[in-house]
């Protein structure tokens, strides 16, 4: 059809190129999940289910997008960290966000039932998404450290507003007003002293997120890496599992800890490589 009259049309589709040698972040967000997660009934302030379904979804894009080192999620978001010298889909940018956000997408709803056996889908859910470029090591260490402080800061402020209301009786109205102006002090002191619970000892997995991270795998226990028969189960399979020569072989692996602090970044030079 080439050659019609009708293929000038063509030409109005334009170019959308990412720059050049510059670390690509994609952050996916569940559309309207105030809604969704009232709909399907989850735990309030946290449920672990929902976070685990989102973090096998993101295990499975890193697994199928192998351009990708690091993901972070919290809530109904996922951020993945393309390594700069990407060269996927010609670094073409709507070619790039709609193929993460729908495979993304397509994962959560193919594994739901694994994770909500007994709460059907009542309605299909939706990611929205964007990319932005950052030039510099520092940008995304600084973009990963505001997505993991922001992780804490509502998870402390979720905390305390269920335990006033579900714990201490309030209605949401009144456990807004008494937490309005609160620093983070106040906030661990009113739920020791008021409610019991140590902050401290809430799991890892709401105070920090989801690291989600292409580790290299040491070459000694490479060799000894079990050969995967098809079908693949995406969220067990290892990445490159064929060894390619001069490639080195990772793994995907997903962890709750720090990452603002040099001790998650310094032994993992690879992430911001290239
Ligand atoms: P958006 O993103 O502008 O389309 O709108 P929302 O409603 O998705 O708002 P957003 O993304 O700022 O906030 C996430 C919502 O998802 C928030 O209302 C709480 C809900 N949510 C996320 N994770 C959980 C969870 O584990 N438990 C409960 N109960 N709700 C959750
Ligand atoms: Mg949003
Ligand atoms: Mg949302
Ligand atoms: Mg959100
Ligand atoms: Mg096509």
């Amino acid at each position: 059809m080439a050659g019609t009259k009708f293929a000038y049309v063509r030409n109005f589709e334009l170019p959308d190129p990412l720059l050049p040698d510059t670390y690509l972040v994609c952050r996916l967000d569940g559309h309207s999940f105030h809604r969704f997660s009232d709909e399907h009934g989850f735990a309030k302030p946290n449920d672990e289910r929902a976070l685990l379904l989102m973090d096998h979804a993101a295990k499975s894009a890193m697994i199928e997008f192998k351009d990708i080192m690091l993901a972070f999620g919290e809530s109904d978001e996922f951020s993945f960290l393309f390594r700069k010298s990407t060269n996927l889909y010609n670094r073409r940018q709507s070619k790039i966000l709609t193929t993460l956000t729908s495979y993304f997408t397509s994962c959560y709803v193919l594994y739901w039932s694994q994770y909500f056996p007994d709460t059907p889908l009542r309605y299909p859910p939706s990611f929205d998404g964007r990319i932005v470029v950052y030039p510099t090591e520092r940008a995304i260490r600084d973009y990963f450290s505001w997505r993991q402080a922001d992780t804490h800061i509502n998870n402390l402020y979720n905390t305390t507003f269920w335990a006033l209301i579900q714990k201490g009786g309030q209605t949401a109205t009144e456990a807004h007003a008494t937490l309005k102006g609160t620093v983070s002090a106040t906030k661990h002191e009113m739920l020791f002293s008021q409610f019991g619970i140590n902050y401290n000892e809430i799991p890892q997995r709401f105070k920090k997120g989801s690291v989600i991270v292409r580790e290299i795998v040491a070459p000694e226990s490479s060799d000894k890496g079990e050969k995967l028969e098809p079908p693949f189960d995406p969220f067990h399979q290892q990445c490159s599992k064929v060894k390619k020569k001069n490639k080195l072989e990772t793994k995907v692996e997903v962890l709750h800890c720090d990452i603002i602090s040099d001790e998650f970044w310094l032994p993992r030079r690879h992430l911001l490589e290239n």
